[in-house]
């Protein structure tokens, strides 16, 4: 599909551009656009990957490494990542993203944080002026299960309007995410203080992570309908 297209061209000039031989530990994001970063991945010369440590963000990225026989390492052990290239669910003009549309915010965040350099790869959708112009599923904020009422309160209180607990579709009841939590979506409309609406959430008592990426992200790259890669820093 086109927007598959757009994923891929965009997954492999990042791969190109920003996993240098080099390097020795990659962070690989979660999500549909990333199986494009790990395909380029594992079109590098063998000998550089058996040297390199690739360290997934959930079960998901963990799995398509250990599928492309790449070593898998974990945040724990390598504290000091090169680079980090994951997908968001959108973008601003300032590259403050959302994400954790694939609920794996919380170890995507440990991550990138962990890493020197931050790379988003997205298709054409992503790509907005403003938080919410195009995303309209609300903000990820990843729950202590037992407390997610209360959280659902506050952020009713912040001006979320029909925040909804994320409901799992195979699989009674809720998305229970990697770490063993629940994912409430809480639509903002327009967010044009992404950094401190994160400041806000994140102090909300049981909220565990929020899927508000600010001032993260040093470059993206938004992979268009006409094969053209949109490059924003
Ligand atoms: O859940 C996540 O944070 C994913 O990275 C998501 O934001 C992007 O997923 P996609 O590449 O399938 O659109």
């Amino acid at each position: 599909s086109l927007i598959e297209q757009a994923k891929q061209k965009a997954a492999f000039q990042a791969v190109d551009e920003h996993v240098l031989p080099h390097h020795r530990v990659i962070g690989v994001g979660s999500g549909s656009t990333v199986v494009h970063v790990v395909t380029r991945l594992l079109q590098r010369d063998p000998a550089l990957n058996a040297k390199t440590v690739f360290v997934p963000t959930s079960f998901q990225s963990r799995g398509l490494l250990l599928d492309g026989g790449l070593t898998v390492g974990d945040v724990e052990q390598y504290p000091d990542i090169d680079v980090t290239i994951d997908g968001a669910d959108e973008c601003d003009s300032d590259l403050n993203a959302i994400k954790g549309g694939g609920a794996a915010h919380l170890q995507e965040k440990i991550v990138a944080e962990a890493a020197k350099k931050f790379v988003i790869v997205a298709d054409y959708r992503k790509d907005s002026k403003v938080l919410g112009e195009q995303w309209k599923h609300g903000v990820p904020v990843e729950v202590v299960p037992f407390a997610w009422t209360a959280v659902m309160k506050k952020l009713q209180a912040l001006g979320s309007k029909d925040a909804k607990l994320r409901m799992a579709m195979k699989k009674a009841g809720p998305i229970v995410t990697d770490n063993g939590n629940f994912l409430i979506d809480a639509p903002f409309g327009l967010i044009h203080e992404p950094a401190k609406l994160l400041k806000d959430i994140k102090l909300i008592t049981g909220v565990v992570e929020v899927g508000l990426f600010c001032d993260m992200a040093e470059i993206a790259y938004f992979g268009c309908e006409d094969g053209s890669v949109i490059i924003r820093t």
